[in-house]
């Protein structure tokens, strides 16, 4: 099975289990683009929901197939939210923000009574590190932010588009992908010390915020894991 395969197959999994009457969270990236892709059939077949989404490509994608909107200002929480990862080790700890909205994806899952990752078996890891982690920077005086991480140990790029400008967030941030070294990543410590840092808005690493994962394997299996 290819991996877009895959992706269609745990996204449309996670879309079945969305229940009427429900307010969903609505990830961003290529996997749960086949989660709302499902939810705008289902929407067409009768399903009754409200979304919100965790960027402006999913917002788009979301409206323009029927899906009932609504601003995240009139939410109290969300019933359910659906989003994937770039990695995720044994204890559901994540990185995430390879397509820039993680700020917006932790405000989302972290309003969510239930939080459901969907991943093909490329992105499981016995431990985080693998992948660049993604930080939310703001603009002013970002240069000096980056060497202050830089002097902590943290070194990366701010990440561009293909035309060579800098990559703007949702939030009107920068994105710095720091080069991060398996063998001496400690999530929760090196979440903390980032975040220290003025400029910083957030990181990449996500805890305690998966609740069930969705496998997708290449042979076509898919485990759940509650
Ligand atoms: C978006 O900012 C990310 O957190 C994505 O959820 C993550 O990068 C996974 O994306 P893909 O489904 O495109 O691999």
């Amino acid at each position: 099975m290819s991996i877009d395969d895959i992706k269609c197959k745990i996204g449309t999994l996670a879309g079945d289990l969305v229940q009427n009457g429900m307010t969903v969270g609505l990830g961003t990236g290529t996997t749960a683009f086949y989660f709302i892709k499902r939810l705008m059939e289902r929407c067409q077949e009768g399903l009754e929901i409200q979304a919100v989404a965790s960027s402006t490509a999913s917002l788009k994608q979301a409206h323009d197939g029927g899906i009932p909107m609504i601003d995240i200002e009139n939410v109290a929480s969300i019933d359910l939210t659906v989003d994937s990862a770039d990695e995720i080790d044994r204890q559901k700890q994540m990185i995430k923000g390879g397509g820039g909205a993680l700020l917006r994806e932790k405000i989302v899952a972290t309003m969510s009574k239930e939080m459901i990752v969907i991943v093909d078996e490329t992105k499981l890891s016995e431990k985080l590190g693998r992948s660049k982690l993604p930080v939310e920077i703001v603009p002013f005086a970002h240069h000096y932010t980056k060497s202050s991480l830089e002097k902590l140990g943290y070194s990366g790029e701010f990440r561009r588009t293909a035309q060579g400008l800098l990559f703007m967030t949702d939030n009107g941030n920068l994105i710095l992908d720091l080069k991060l070294d398996p063998a001496s990543t400690n999530p929760r410590e090196d979440h903390v010390r980032i975040r220290e840092i003025p400029g910083v808005v957030e990181t990449g690493f996500f805890f305690d915020l998966a609740q069930r994962v969705i496998i997708g394997y290449k042979d076509g299996k898919v485990q759940i894991r509650d």
